[in-house]
């Protein structure tokens, strides 16, 4: 059978909110969803697997109409949902009353549910959160009730607040396939076996990397499931090597290429490095104008000669504040940081 695996789907997150180039990420997050939704459709996918975190908060009930009638448009494929650490299904929770269209099974027993699909010969396995954390290990001793079935272990967590399991007994155990949610990064942990999916779309800044699902077929005599890019911005580390021929325009200049070539529409976290002029500064905020920054750090340092400068001011404040620096046989980046700012001060009256 035809299986997709997504996990991590944030909706109700904002991440950016405050970013002009990125007002609507919110909305681009439900845009990702219902593109999945699309996708499943046009592939005719006959399981749909959502490992938790489907929100990124507890769902209001319009969000939760708005999902069901994205899943009440399938013609094919039965969705298996749990809830996880983020939308776990709270006392008031409307997770709790939620009618679902026929298309959706929603595992929300505590502990581990299993339902049964024997037009697919499949039973699929899994529980919801009741709360924040959950330190409890409940996927490392589940035994499967048919081994003729193809039985499929749907979870959510993997830290040690977060339904934490041991890789070896998962390994042992009689699932034809792991179905994890929660670790954003998302990885194979044993290929075609158990696999984290990973968030389909980045949800805040530490969600580097590439982003989307897995598909592939899991049938009683092997499991292929491949990753399947599928976010529609990714969060990328952006390196500047910058040099004393630099200016503020060259530098711009290159970043904006940067960003040309590795998607204009990804979101970077710029670091400049190497030496600039001396006379140079780079200012954040014309940098940040450039869009699509999320974050900017300078490590570049000016091209002192250092012996030099230190040889003609020993006899004045600079080679006094200097000296200090010089004596020593190698300088961490905070005391060059230091030196550079004092010469600054000293030299420019900074
Ligand atoms: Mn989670």
């Amino acid at each position: 059978m035809r299986v997709i695996h997504a996990a991590d789907l944030h909706l109700g997150a904002v991440p950016e909110k405050d970013a002009p180039w990125a007002e609507n990420r919110g909305r681009e997050l439900w845009e990702t969803f219902e593109r999945l939704i699309e996708y499943t459709e046009q592939t005719q996918t006959d399981v749909l697997l959502i490992a938790g975190d489907m929100f990124h908060r507890q769902p209001l009930l319009r969000e939760l109409k708005e999902v069901n009638y994205l899943f009440s448009g399938l013609t094919r494929t039965k969705v298996v949902l749990i809830a996880g650490n983020h939308d776990y299904i709270k006392q008031d929770s409307y997770y709790r009353s939620f009618e679902w269209c026929r298309q959706v099974t929603f595992l929300k027993s505590t502990g581990i549910e299993r339902k049964d699909f024997p037009e697919l010969n499949l039973s699929v396995y899994g529980g919801s959160y009741y709360a924040k954390e959950d330190a409890e290990s409940v996927y490392n001793r589940i035994a499967v009730a048919d081994e003729r079935r193809v039985n499929i272990l749907l979870g959510h967590g993997g830290d040690a607040k977060h339904r934490p399991y041991d890789l070896f007994k998962l390994q042992e155990s009689a699932f034809d396939y792991i179905a994890l949610g929660h670790i954003h990064k998302g990885g194979e942990l044993l290929k075609n076996r158990i696999v984290q999916a990973g968030c389909l779309e980045p949800a805040d800044r530490t969600d580097t990397g590439p982003k989307g699902f897995y598909e592939g077929e899991i049938s009683k005599s092997g499991v292929h499931m491949e990753f399947v890019p599928f976010a529609r911005r990714l969060y990328l580390p952006l390196d500047i090597n910058v040099t004393p021929e630099d200016t503020v325009l060259s530098v711009k200049e290159q970043i904006r290429k940067r960003q040309e070539a590795e998607g204009r529409e990804n979101m970077y976290s710029l670091v400049l490095k190497g030496q600039r002029d001396q006379v140079i500064q780079f200012p954040a905020e014309e940098l940040m104008r450039i869009g699509n920054i999320c974050s900017l750090e300078d490590r570049t340092q000016p091209d002192y000669d250092l012996e030099e400068l230190y040889r003609s001011n020993q006899n004045n404040v600079l080679g006094w504040y200097m000296k200090e620096f010089m004596q020593k046989t190698e300088l961490g980046e905070t005391e060059l940081q230091a030196l550079h700012y004092g010469i600054r001060a000293l030299t420019y009256g900074e």
